[in-house]
């Protein structure tokens, strides 16, 4: 075996914390003697132990000499856990292989150097693109401290994400939607509009077996939510937060008593600030956000620049109509020329259907 063989066995080993580790990185590890692994581990938790000290914990021998593997640059400052690499010193760990840098100010290369300085032999940069996509949330929250969002939504072919009638379940298969329950397991939170939810009464959950639900966010500029919606039914279960602009006291009473959070933005354009509003969810260490809006919150949300990845479930079938909604709606740019451009496509087939999914360009 070779490097990037035990490195692809470490990100697997990984994946296995996904959705259970924000804000904090998904990470993984293998520790290789003569050849042979003695021991492997992964980051389980936000909180616990840290990949690296999961390995050594489950050494079957002595890890003197050893190689380990580990898809993120160790930490070497004190957090929730003790540095990593002095972890790795007191092992006598004689080479250390690194997939991703850590861009955590707190660590930044100076867990590699303090190796180095050590005596510790360090690799970098081993199936670095895999260990970095992986980690795409925790990057991106660690440097600009505002979720990570992801825009989602379900068309037909003919870009329409309900009938005329406003009839929307279901335009995509089985598959299409179970990959959406993962998503919410995986992301922190998920967001809507109060358009979504008083044409669907949804309840945003997840509804995998040892799934996570995420915090449930809301637009609700005015506090239109009804206190017998699915959602204020169950906030006392799933943790909920409704954005509003100037809340009316009584309204905002009666929906705190049903387990709400109600919090109150600063207003933009006659609706809630969406740039605020990702400030302040971040300060909460929400590192990520499903966007489920309807097309007037995901114009807003790409017009204020708060979204960096879009995933398009495309179902073959058509539904027609002029006025059947569309997935961005809003005002819309002028000019093809003005479009906000996406990059680095990938497409997955799912079922009958697909999904593209591209990140937002300069976000
Ligand atoms: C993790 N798990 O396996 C690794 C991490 O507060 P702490 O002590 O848990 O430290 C969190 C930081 O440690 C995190 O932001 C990242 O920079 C680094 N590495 N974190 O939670 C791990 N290896
Ligand atoms: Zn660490």
């Amino acid at each position: 075996m070779e490097d990037q063989d035990y490195m692809r066995l470490a990100l697997e080993l990984a994946k296995r914390g996904c959705g259970w580790t924000n804000p904090n990185p998904m990470v993984g590890a293998v520790l290789v003697k003569h050849g042979r692994i003695i021991g492997q581990g992964y980051h389980t938790r936000y909180g616990e132990l840290h990949a690296e000290r999961e390995a050594l914990k489950a050494c079957t021998e002595s890890p003197e000499g050893a190689t380990m593997y580990v898809t993120l640059e160790p930490c070497c400052h004190h957090g929730k856990q003790p540095p990593c690499t002095d972890a790795i010193l007191e092992a006598g760990i004689a080479r250390v292989v690194v997939g991703s840098e850590d861009p955590n100010p707190l660590v930044a290369g100076k867990g590699l150097e303090r190796l180095r300085v050590q005596g510790v032999e360090v690799a970098t940069g081993v199936l670095r693109d895999a260990c970095d996509a992986l980690n795409q949330v925790f990057f991106h929250f660690i440097q600009t401290r505002r979720p990570y969002v992801v825009m989602k939504y379900a068309m037909t072919m003919d870009g329409k994400i309900a009938t005329r009638t406003g009839a929307s379940q279901w335009i995509t298969g089985e598959a299409a939607r179970r990959r959406v329950h993962q998503d919410r397991h995986r992301y922190a939170a998920v967001l809507a509009g109060i358009g979504t939810v008083l044409a669907d009464d949804p309840l945003l959950t997840c509804r995998l077996e040892g799934g996570k639900n995420p915090i449930r966010v809301l637009c609700d500029t005015h506090l239109r939510i009804p206190l017998h919606s699915q959602i204020v039914r169950t906030a006392r279960e799933v943790p909920t937060i409704l954005a509003a602009v100037s809340p009316e006291p009584g309204r905002k009473a009666a929906l705190e008593d049903a387990g709400c959070r109600v919090w109150t933005l600063p207003e933009r354009e006659g609706r809630v600030d969406l740039r605020a509003l990702m400030e302040r969810l971040g300060e909460e260490n929400i590192d990520s956000l499903l966007l489920e809006g309807g097309g007037a919150l995901n114009w807003a949300a790409l017009e204020q620049g708060i979204v960096q990845k879009i995933q398009a479930y495309i179902a073959p079938k058509i539904f027609g109509g002029a006025a059947a909604k569309t997935p961005v709606a809003g005002i819309g740019v002028e000019l093809p020329s003005q479009a906000v451009r996406l990059k680095n496509t990938v497409v997955v087939q799912l079922g009958k259907d697909f999904l593209l999914e591209s990140e937002v360009d300069g976000n």
